[in-house]
């Protein structure tokens, strides 16, 4: 008998752990106190496996990720559902009093990512385990994750997200696991906090490790017996401060210090963990490191993990420059995740020098023989020096990567050939056997299986078992049943029970009343201009228009839903925000517009309310300007959950399309190879005055009826599209430019939506048959066989 079959089932443990957590009998705990206990059950569980799991992985080649972000979201169902735990769970909440969907809903989100990147890294530790792959996360525990949103006075306004104040059961602190970071002005302890990632069909139990920064003592009491209590004090909250809050903002880089601190904290603490561990299984000799070790960088964000490793090998294990460099370059391999300029990280000279002098030397030294790399392959002065990893008093943090790594990858196919023609050109051309294409992928467990149990069930009886969930290409073969009338109106039942349960979820957590028989049309992601939310907004106020105005009858009954959250920082996203609200105001307030159209901005966006949202939908609105949006993610989701793509050709959207076919998707818009010469001759003003509803849908942003409560936001939003407010490129995004082909293509689609259901449900339902492309089990097998040379490893 082995330690796992000792232990006595999670039913009968259940009781014990939520009195432990309540202090009271399991009746009389709170939701969130039987939470605390149902999980601390499920963490019982999974220990032992957990344990095999690290001892396996030790042993062989194993792969390393490393992220600043990674938005986990809630973990109790996750591991239920893994753990085949899940009607046991049920049966054992419900005897003692409680309903597990309460029980569910008490779990905060680990919002510890602002979104795709950090949501990507979530879904791939998710498959990695699945597939039995050696993988580990490296992060940062963040005590406050991702702001929360409060709308005021349909302004966005930050709170912080308190989400583990009062404990959190998935993540176990590793005491004696902790490891010293230096920097030149102060020395933190890291404590790695590990959470476990339970696979789906599976035993292994991989690990995510999150680094909390501690003072090197625990209280400074000589500071406090001299009477100097607030000098103890404060130079423990400045080490505290470290790990306080995630950075918000998304693709826009501000060169914070702290930022920088929690960069090299997170990196330096992983790195001295992997080198130990390697050395514990290995031996003293480091020249085999990166046979056994590959680290995957998630963006620029860990990339100080270069010269870091460079310093650890030669400084504190004594190898020369050459044979780290080696080492360096056999071990990373870098994802670039967008072309959008102002995301690219670069420190200040002087901020380097200030907080790791030493690490500012190594850098300068790769610099250096970069340079001379370079005039040795003949390159030409201009661009080492645009290439070259220090200039300008500044370090070029994608540069280093680029010339370190022995893979760079893209995250989608035009994504890949953007960022090789254009981005990253100078290195394509010297090192084109780096670059690679790895399109992004989501788990079908939480995003399919998870949050649709209902088409869930319809798609393990029609196989005829659940190899879906682990193989999503499965699907292909039900293709066929888009011809059996009788499942195509089960897949439409199973979208309005879906809808219904979204109205009731919307209508408890704002107070909102929406028709389950209407389009929802949704578009959730973060807020950014080249996202163009605004182009979706003018279409709903042009709508709103053709119906007041116009008496334009025969307009199809919608639902638009928003989500999103704008950097705190970026003035003009929140303008959009105010906006949306707005016209969420007019429409819904309107006594005939609202018969027939409904806006719905949901508060705070999140992982678990995407959950609720992207079953219900029947559109998605993937409408970003052609050649900015690196993937997309949101799209295969929504596609996976039956919804039709309204989008450009843009991202992983171009995959979408050649997986189900143009008479699958509604695509529209400038394409990137149009866009230049478009743009060259390229008058906005002549949009405004020409295409159908633009003038009037522009005006109404500033003769009054519509209030940004004299802030002055809407003005600026018109004069963007028109005149780039005097100083900058109007309309940047193409809104004006590509509007009226959307309000075709947009006005269309909701026909087409009522005309033909079973037509519709054909659309939707080869759509989720052909998802079986964007599994993150299919991306992280290609980076497994192509990057990291990787083997399954099975407890
Ligand atoms: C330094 C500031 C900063 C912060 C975040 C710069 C850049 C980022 C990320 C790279 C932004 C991001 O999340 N990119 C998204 O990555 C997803 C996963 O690959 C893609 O699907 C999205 O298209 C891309 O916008």
């Amino acid at each position: 008998m082995n330690a796992s079959e000792q232990l006595p089932a999670l039913d009968h443990t259940v009781a014990g752990h939520v009195r432990a957590a309540s202090g009271t009998s399991p009746k009389h705990a709170t939701a969130r106190k039987f939470w605390f206990g149902l999980s601390a059950s499920v963490m019982e569980q999974l220990a032992d496996r957990w344990e095999k799991t690290t001892q396996a992985y030790n042993a062989t080649r194993q792969q390393h990720y490393f992220s600043a972000e990674f938005l986990m979201g809630r973990a109790l169902l996750n591991n239920l559902t893994n753990l085949n735990l899940l009607e046991q769970a049920q049966s054992a909440t419900k005897a003692l009093g409680h309903e597990l969907s309460d029980v569910l809903e008490a779990e905060n989100d680990a919002a510890l990512g602002n979104g795709g990147l950090g949501r990507l890294a979530a879904c791939f530790l998710d498959s990695a385990v699945t597939q039995d792959y050696p993988v580990t996360g490296y992060g940062i525990l963040y005590r406050y994750g991702l702001f929360k949103q409060i709308f005021s006075e349909g302004f966005q306004t930050e709170e912080p997200d308190a989400w583990k104040e009062d404990g959190y059961p998935f993540v176990v602190r590793r005491e004696n696991q902790q490891r010293i970071v230096t920097f030149d002005d102060m020395t933190v302890r890291a404590t790695p906090y590990d959470m476990p990632i339970t696979g789906y069909g599976t035993d292994n139990v991989g690990t995510l490790r999150l680094w909390k920064a501690e003072p090197m003592e625990e209280f400074d009491y000589d500071a406090f017996n001299s009477q100097r209590f607030t000098d103890a004090i404060v130079e423990r909250e400045q080490v505290m401060d470290l790990c306080r809050v995630l950075y918000p903002n998304d693709t826009t880089y501000a060169g914070k210090v702290l930022r920088v601190r929690q960069q090299y904290f997170f990196c330096s603490a992983s790195l001295q963990a992997m080198i130990d561990n390697y050395i514990a299984h290995h031996g003293k000799d480091l020249s085999d490191f990166g046979k056994y070790n590959s680290i995957q960088l998630n963006d620029t964000h860990p990339v100080l993990a270069i010269p870091e490793l460079m310093r650890l090998l030669m400084d504190e294990h004594k190898l020369g420059w050459e044979e780290a460099w080696k080492i360096v370059n056999e071990t990373f391999a870098y994802t670039n995740h967008t072309v959008l300029a102002e995301a690219l990280e670069q420190w200040s000279c002087s901020i380097f020098q200030q907080l790791f002098h030493r690490i500012f030397e190594i850098v300068v030294e790769i610099d250096r023989r970069f340079r001379e790399e370079m005039r040795e392959r003949g390159v030409d002065e201009g661009q080492i020096e645009y290439m070259s990893p220090v200039h300008d008093g500044m370090v070029h943090m994608a540069w280093i990567a680029c010339y370190a790594a022995y893979s760079i990858n893209g995250v989608a196919a035009l994504h890949t050939e953007i960022i090789k023609a254009e981005t990253l050109k100078q290195w394509h051309g010297i090192w084109p056997e780096k670059f690679n294409n790895k399109t992004n992928g989501v788990t079908p467990r939480r995003w399919l299986k998870m949050c649709n149990p209902r088409l869930s069930d319809l798609l393990t009886r029609l196989s005829g078992s659940d190899a879906w969930v682990t193989d999503l290409d499965e699907l292909k073969k039900l293709r066929h049943f888009a011809e059996d009338e009788t499942v195509m109106q089960e897949l439409l039942d199973i979208k309005d029970a879906n809808k219904a349960d979204f109205a009731a979820w919307i209508k408890d957590r704002q107070g909102l009343e929406i028709d389950p028989t209407s389009i929802y049309d949704v578009q959730i992601k973060r807020l950014h201009e080249y996202k163009r939310q605004l182009m979706n907004a003018l279409y709903v106020l042009d709508l709103y228009f053709r119906i007041k105005e116009d008496g334009e009858h025969n307009i199809p009954k919608r639902t638009f839903i928003f989500g999103a959250k704008a950097a705190p920082g970026y003035v003009r996203a929140k303008a959009i925000i105010k906006l949306i609200n707005e016209i969420a105001n007019l429409v819904n307030n309107d006594p005939v517009v609202s018969k027939i159209l409904t806006v719905v901005f949901v508060e705070n966006y999140n992982v678990s309310p995407a959950e609720n949202i992207i079953p219900a939908a029947d559109v998605s609105e993937q409408i970003s300007t052609a050649g900015k949006e690196a993937s997309g993610t949101s799209n295969m989701k929504f596609m996976m959950n039956g919804a039709l793509t309204l989008g450009t050709l843009d991202g992983a959207n171009v995959e979408i399309l050649d997986s189900v076919g143009e008479e699958n998707a509604y695509i529209f818009g400038a394409k990137v190879e149009e866009l230049p010469a478009l743009r060259a001759h390229y008058n906005p003003h002549h949009q405004y005055e020409t295409v159908p509803g633009l003038k009037r849908v522009l005006d109404a942003l500033v003769d009054g009826r519509l209030h940004d409560n004299y802030s002055g936001m809407f003005h600026d939003l018109r004069s963007s599209l028109l005149d780039g407010g005097g100083w900058e490129t109007p309309d940047v995004y193409y809104v004006l430019g590509d509007f009226a082909a959307y309000r075709e293509t947009r006005d269309k689609m909701a026909k087409d939506f009522y005309a033909d259901r079973l037509h519709w449900a054909r659309m939707c339902w080869v759509n989720i048959c052909e998802s079986g492309r964007f599994s993150s089990d299919r991306t992280i097998g290609d980076y497994a066989r192509e990057v990291w040379k990787l083997e399954p490893t099975k407890i």
